[in-house]
């Protein structure tokens, strides 16, 4: 049985898409990042960088538990536990992960960076926004590119969609017109009917973020950067 450490965001919810995608079995366990669960012992014990999404495998390799955190990690583990979503052929492995290392090395934190100072941020502080902004319409230009000529970012459907489909769902907060990037657009719309990935947008279409005072301290604030 896997346990699973979510909550309702982008790195969280690749991992219930490829869950889905791979009908595995999960247990589902909310941890409430506006209320600082993440940074309860019990959940850096499991995750030590105090984020979502993690997972404890109870029938991990040689049948010993294992548990996990970085969704890139996970989703790897995964394709590679099930066969599904990574394929073995040597050509299409990388081509796959090439583009899960650039989901997580670039087009997630530069987009979270974006939106940030796009919706989160107090003052509207001009430079960052223009950085930001301007380099999540490169990284969506380079992903329309790819996908000019081919149905899926690595050729078949694979994890590499699976990372970067929850990121590109926000691009109104990021900047981003998805009307400028054609081929990103069909490949969006196309993955939005996978039953996996729209059970995912139905569970977190009601998802409203908004800050109190502690959440805000739990995430940007005083509790995110005291020593642990
Ligand atoms: N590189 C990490 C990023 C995970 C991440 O940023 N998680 C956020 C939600 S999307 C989180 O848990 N934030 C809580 C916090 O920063 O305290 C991954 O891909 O798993």
């Amino acid at each position: 049985m896997i346990d699973l450490f979510t909550a309702a965001t982008p790195n969280g919810q690749k991992i219930h898409i490829m869950l889905e995608e791979c009908a595995l079995a999960y247990v589902e366990h909310w941890v409430d990042i506006d209320e600082g669960d993440q940074f309860k012992p019990e959940f850096l014990a499991i995750s030590p960088n105090n984020k979502i999404p993690a997972i404890v495998d109870s029938e991990g390799p040689d049948g010993n538990p294992i548990s996990l955190f970085e969704s890139g990690a996970i989703l790897v583990y995964l394709a590679e536990k099930t066969g599904m979503f990574l394929p073995s052929d040597p050509e299409k492995h990388w081509a796959t992960l090439k583009w899960v290392f650039w989901q997580m090395g670039g087009f997630g934190p530069f987009l979270g960076q974006a939106h940030h100072f796009n919706a989160y941020a107090p003052t509207r502080i001009k430079y960052a926004m223009d950085r930001y902004t301007n380099e999540a319409r490169r990284l969506y230009s380079v992903l329309d590119r790819q996908l000019a000529d081919r149905e899926y970012v690595a050729d078949e459907y694979s994890i590499a969609d699976i990372a970067i489909f929850p990121w590109t769902r926000l691009h109104g907060r990021q900047g981003v017109d998805m009307a400028e990037f054609t081929h990103v657009r069909r490949w969006f719309d196309a993955l939005s009917m996978r039953p996996a990935i729209a059970k995912d947008m139905k569970r977190t279409e009601d998802i409203v973020n908004g800050f109190t005072e502690k959440s805000w301290s739990a995430l940007f604030g005083a509790d995110q950067y005291a020593r642990r």
